[in-house]
């Protein structure tokens, strides 16, 4: 039986093709900077936008059309869901997804109760990957729609939702290694404050720091190998979120010596609500060795918040693949399409299009930026622009070899410095859009 009966395999058709379930530019197996294209993005889709999104928002129901679903939300409908996902990644032509544990199986009674209905679909989950070779990119638990967690999980005031939310991850990283998922990502959800006037900041970001050394602790114990990462997001839901930034966040891992223990996932929404492009965070992170994985998604900047929107902007998708390029790829992690259908597209086939329209956009970007960096022509002129540090005085200060006082000494020789060079801001960005056009 298929959930998808209109909807055939999605092919690669070339950039002339104008058939809206094809792909225009995604190639997987096509060779670009020398690996297949489908390596360097390593694709996932989210289990819970595509599968359990119903496009409720604060002022309606949710009406999304899904004929599969049976109102219930019941063990037996959410091991017909992981059919219904697992058809859509082989027609898609995606060799990952990612989840939160209560994304894939009904939360119960009590814990006890929610492990047992987990560990049913989850030997559903096991068997549907050896059947398809579909992966796992990441897992993660959800630590924020329960009310327990209405004071945050790991920062809460209440050290029995501590408790649970830890014993909530344990479960998630068994599960996550059972699975042989890649990564485990941790997003503070509720890991924040909505006014100082109740909350102890020192003693929360204390505990979080506990809850990544206990959960660590947990991963080398079970040698569960996967990659751990924290997503920042600046607010929502919280007035202001812990994980604020890539910054903040290369900053609290250093402080609590978790730094060689976990790296980061960057998602695009989130850099913009942070005030940031998604490349200065995505630069900011692998500069300091911990860009992991991207949440793969992009705002309305006319919003001021997080509308988790399929990202179709090519100069997006471009600067992104620059980054990804210049570090040699992500590792173990990929690109996570955190993004959800607008509640205007309702039908089932509006999830073929808008994760059509996502790949495609990262192949074109990354075709563009494979381009530009095969011709040097950001890289010559940045290399250009620093040629003052590569001998002399300049070579003298990165090797440590000068003091203040040679500083001065060299200066009051020399008189003043050497003439500054234009930027050349507008002809780089000509030459970025002539590659954006052509290549
Ligand atoms: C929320 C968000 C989450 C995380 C996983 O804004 O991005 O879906 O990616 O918890
Ligand atoms: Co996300």
């Amino acid at each position: 039986m298929s959930f998808f009966p209109d909807v055939p395999k999605i092919a690669y058709e070339g950039p002339t093709s104008t058939n809206p379930l094809a792909f225009r530019h995604y190639d997987a197996n096509a060779v670009v900077a020398g690996k297949p294209m489908k390596d360097h993005f390593r694709f996932a889709v989210a289990y819970w936008h595509t599968l359990r999104g119903t496009g409720s928002d604060p002022f309606g129901p949710g009406c999304a059309i899904r004929p599969w679903e049976d109102g219930t939300d019941s063990v037996d409908m959410a091991i017909t869901r992981t059919r219904v996902m697992f058809e859509f990644l082989q027609k898609l032509g995606v060799e990952f997804y990612c989840f939160h544990d209560r994304d894939v199986a009904p939360e119960g009674a009590n814990l006890r109760e929610s492990n047992a209905n987990f560990d049913r679909v989850v030997a559903v989950l096991k068997e549907q990957q050896q059947r398809t070779g579909i992966k796992l990119l990441w897992g993660t638990s959800n630590l924020f729609s329960n009310k327990r967690y209405v004071h945050g999980a790991a920062t809460s005031c209440n050290a029995d939702v501590f408790a649970f939310a830890a014993a909530q991850v344990k479960k998630t990283l068994e599960v996550t290694k059972e699975l042989g998922g890649e990564n485990y990502v941790f997003w503070g959800g509720r890991e924040g404050y909505s006014t100082l006037l109740n909350t102890d900041m020192k003693r929360e970001l204390d505990h979080l720091a506990k809850f990544f050394h206990l959960a660590y602790d947990y991963k080398m114990k079970i040698g569960f190998t996967g990659q751990f990462l924290i997503e920042p997001k600046p607010k929502e839901p919280t007035t202001h979120q812990y994980d604020f930034d890539a910054a903040a966040c290369i900053n609290f891992l250093r402080q609590y010596n978790l730094l060689d223990k976990m790296k980061l996932n960057l998602e695009t929404n989130h850099a913009t609500l942070a005030g940031h492009t998604m490349m200065h965070d995505m630069v900011t992170a692998s500069a300091a060795g911990v860009l992991g994985s991207v949440d793969a998604n992009t705002g309305n900047l006319m919003l001021g918040w997080d509308t988790d929107q399929f990202p179709t902007d090519l100069y997006l998708t471009t600067q992104m693949m620059l980054v990804i390029l210049d570090q040699g790829g992500l590792g173990t992690g990929g690109l996570n399409f955190d993004a959800k259908v607008r509640r205007e597209s309702f039908e089932p086939v509006d999830l073929f299009h808008a994760h059509i329209g996502g790949m495609d956009a990262f192949a074109r970007g990354l075709k563009i930026a494979a381009k530009m960096k095969a011709d040097g022509v950001l890289s010559d002129f940045i290399k250009k622009r620093y040629a003052s540090w590569d001998s002399g005085i300049g070579a003298r200060i990165e090797a440590g070899q000068v003091t203040l006082e040679d500083l001065e000494k060299y200066m009051l020789e020399k008189g003043d410095a050497d003439k500054n060079v234009s930027g050349r801001q507008e002809m780089l960005e000509n030459i970025f859009n002539r590659y954006v056009e052509t290549a």
